[in-house]
């Protein structure tokens, strides 16, 4: 095994190889600038970037980040560098390199049972691996805020990435109007109160809303969302 000081020479070589191709450095290759989020990973040799968008680099500065951390990196792109770490796809040279912000994902969809795990399909079209489920299962129709993650490690096997520290609940779904997260026969005593008597709906239903009322999408709840509400209850059930 390699001692941590073995690891700071090897390290050490790294860049003495790269900056001597940076001084070297073609104006003309400008133009393959290189910006993308990833993981720093323990490779054989050496800690290597591994890009959310694919590849695995050597980086020319790691800063002060290690191994595990999700970080931005921006630099010159060099596919053909030499360097110890016998693995990768080339190497990332002058780079910046910092924390990669994530991107926060809010949205509804149903839980779903992959091949390892339940997993989130999303409204919007991904399916997502989840930190907390909270009492939510397979089938249940929920709303999901968090940080999205692309690059997550689990062993799902399947999925877009994951969607981390996030909040969970029932998602508002039109036609609801007893609000028990199922849209059925259950609803229509609160419907035709809904359009006929807001304010007796109101006074019945306090926790519920009664814009999931207007089925046709409008903007009002009256006599035109009848159609579309049947249509929903006799097509979910
Ligand atoms: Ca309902
Ligand atoms: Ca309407």
């Amino acid at each position: 095994m390699k001692t941590p000081s073995m690891m700071c020479a090897l390290l050490a070589a790294v860049c003495a190889v790269s900056f001597a191709r940076a001084e070297t450095w073609d104006p003309a290759l400008e133009g393959s600038r290189y910006e993308d989020c990833g993981y720093l990973v323990q490779g054989v040799e050496c800690v290597l970037f591994h890009a959310d968008g694919g590849g695995l680099y050597v980086l020319q500065n790691y800063g002060s980040y290690s191994v595990g951390d999700y970080v931005r990196v921006m630099g010159i792109y060099d596919p053909t560098c030499i360097t110890f770490c016998m693995q990768g796809d080339g190497c990332i040279l002058e780079n910046t390199i910092d924390l990669c912000e994530y991107d926060e994902f809010e949205g509804c969809g149903y839980l779903v049972q992959g091949v390892e795990c339940v997993l989130f399909q999303a409204d919007s079209g991904g399916l997502y691996v989840l930190q907390n489920y909270g009492p939510y299962g397979v089938g249940d129709y929920v709303w999901v805020a968090g940080i999205y993650d692309p690059g997550c490690f689990t062993f799902c096997m399947q999925g877009d990435g994951c969607i981390l520290d996030n909040a969970i609940g029932p998602c508002a779904l039109v036609g609801d109007l007893n609000c028990d997260g199922n849209v059925d026969f259950f609803d229509i005593d609160a419907f035709v109160l809904a359009i006929t008597d807001p304010a007796g709906y109101e006074a019945a239903y306090p926790d519920c809303d009664i814009m999931l009322a207007d089925c046709n999408g409008d903007g009002s709840v009256d006599f035109f969302d009848i159609e579309p509400f049947v249509e929903l209850v006799t097509g979910g059930g």
